[in-house]
């Protein structure tokens, strides 16, 4: 099965992740992690992204793309894509990648969750882009750049809302029950 996961930064997008690879086993793809991975190496691409994810704002989609391109090729029990696209530019670059190894999509899911509620999360999880300015920009470029692939995707007939507010393993049981 082909998946993407499309959310807010703090949604809970990696938090879900976990569970639904394990169930499914399929492979977790997601461009937050190989981004703070390359970061933490201090590779040139990681410094080139480090200050953008810091003002929380979208790292440029040629080394995103370029990152995806890399791994979906070789993928064949599926993947799940957490944080990938981010905008309607990725997600056209995805859907051309894909059709050419003939490999669509099969669902995707948005996860809802309000923005107060992402911000309490974010504010306890403390990571470096984790301040409120930071958070506040991320809501911001979400809302303009990541929320029309909501319309994307429904016109694709694809797109399931789920909520993302309340315990982790209801989140979950809402998320399997969609992907039926
Ligand atoms: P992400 O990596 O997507 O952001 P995240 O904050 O890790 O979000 P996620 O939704 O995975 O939340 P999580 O489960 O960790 O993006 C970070 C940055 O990377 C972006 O701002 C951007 O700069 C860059 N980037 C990534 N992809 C890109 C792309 N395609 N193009 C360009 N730039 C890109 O959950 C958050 C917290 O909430 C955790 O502490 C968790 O424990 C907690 N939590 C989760 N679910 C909960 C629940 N149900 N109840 C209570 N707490 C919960």
């Amino acid at each position: 099965m082909r998946i993407v996961l499309v959310g807010a930064p703090g949604s809970g997008k990696g938090t879900q992740s976990e569970n639904i690879v394990k169930k499914l086993g399929i492979t977790h793809l997601a461009t937050g992690d190989l981004l703070r991975a390359e970061v933490a190496a201090g590779t040139e691409l990681g410094l080139k992204a480090k200050s953008v994810m810091d003002a929380g704002q979208l790292v440029s989609d040629d080394i995103v793309l370029g990152m995806i391109k890399a791994r979906i090729s070789k993928l064949e029990n599926g993947f799940l894509l957490d944080g990938f696209p981010r905008n309607i530019n990725q997600a056209q670059a995805l859907d051309a990648l894909l059709e050419e190894i003939s490999q669509p999509i099969d669902k995707v899911i948005y996860f809802d969750v309000p923005f107060e509620v992402i911000k309490v999360r974010l504010l306890a999880r403390g990571r470096s882009d984790d301040n409120e300015a930071t958070i506040d920009k991320r809501g911001i470029v979400f809302e303009q750049e990541t929320y029309p692939l909501l319309e994307y995707y429904t016109l694709q007939g694809k797109c399931t809302t789920v909520s993302g507010a309340g315990e982790i393993d209801q989140i979950s049981e809402n998320i399997f029950k969609a992907l039926v």
